[in-house]
């Protein structure tokens, strides 16, 4: 069934130079396009509403500033499986428990700046595509 996701190249892949390595990746997965894409530095309303649920832990705040520091890639990709797809491709959270071969194993040691947001389900990404394309994507 062909679906649509909402990622984010956080601010440390842009400033690394691996969005053409990140973006490459989701491309050579047969059948998944990207149908939005645009740098853009986030700002503080935009994430209160997209991290809401992480409100009131130790790494919000931090979390926050990191992810206002720098331009962000915001996409929505689309395809087969794509929601569990990109979040397969990107590896467990801490990219210290990521495998080789995912994008935060191969290139993430800190938890915080591991590279990439995925939604992580079919209604997250409804919820997501919303928050970063009010105006539809
Ligand atoms: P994301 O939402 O960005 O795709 O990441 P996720 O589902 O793998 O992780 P989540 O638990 O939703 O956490 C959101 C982001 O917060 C940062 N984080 N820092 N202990 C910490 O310092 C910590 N825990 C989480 C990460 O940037 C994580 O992706
Ligand atoms: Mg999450």
């Amino acid at each position: 069934m062909s679906q649509r996701t909402l990622v984010l190249l956080k601010p440390d892949a842009v400033r690394r130079g691996l969005m053409g390595e990140i973006i490459g990746r989701l491309e050579a997965k047969a059948g998944w396009t990207i149908t939005a894409l645009e740098l853009r530095t986030l700002d503080r309303a935009t994430l209160e509403q997209h991290y809401a649920e992480h409100e009131g832990r130790p790494f919000y705040a931090p979390l926050l500033e990191f992810m206002t520091s720098g331009p962000s890639a915001v996409m929505v990709v689309e395809g087969e499986r794509v929601i569990e797809g990109v979040r397969a491709l990107a590896g467990p959270t801490d990219p210290i428990q990521a495998a080789p071969g995912s994008i935060r194993g191969d290139f993430g040691t800190i938890v915080r700046e591991n590279l990439i947001h995925a939604s992580d389900s079919a209604e997250s990404a409804e919820r997501e595509m919303k928050i970063f394309f009010p105006r539809g994507a």
